[in-house]
């Protein structure tokens, strides 16, 4: 059964024939290598912190648009922009694209972390910028 497993996992050492091998041996690694690899597939962020990349491509998206793109209804919390650009940058949040009215400012900071808060926002969409780069934008959905 192990020539079924797909040849993108690593090779799994099994022991050797000599000795006292049980007549179940063989089957037992089988389960245990179906359950390792079931294990992988199920959870990419385990897969690829052991050093298999196979699943690199489910490791879903942590860019700030999608970590913001659904944040919780009614509840503050604290917003760190991590910056490791050297340019200057901050995570400013509107009511809306016109950038008038203010919900949360963040520190302008650059090739540094800095944490703002942000307080509790209300069912809704709302705009976010770079206050120095307006072309950096994106939308807050709180649910
Ligand atoms: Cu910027």
């Amino acid at each position: 059964m192990t020539e079924s497993r797909p040849p993108v996992y690593p090779e799994l050492t099994r022991p050797g024939t000599d000795g006292a091998a049980g007549r179940l041996d063989e089957a037992l690694y089988d389960l245990v290598e179906a359950r390792f690899e079931r294990l992988l597939r199920d959870n990419p962020i385990l897969a690829t912190s052991m050093g298999i990349h196979e699943h690199d491509d489910e490791l879903g998206d942590a860019g700030v648009d999608a970590l913001l793109s659904e944040v919780e209804a009614d509840k503050a919390f604290g917003l760190t922009l991590d910056n490791k650009d050297s340019a200057p940058h901050n995570v400013a949040i509107y009511t809306d694209s016109g950038a008038g009215t203010s919900i949360s400012v963040g520190e302008v900071v650059s090739a540094t972390t800095t944490t703002q808060q942000v307080p509790a926002l209300t069912a809704g969409s709302y705009f976010f910028r770079c206050d120095v780069h307006h072309e950096m934008t994106g939308t807050i959905n709180a649910s």
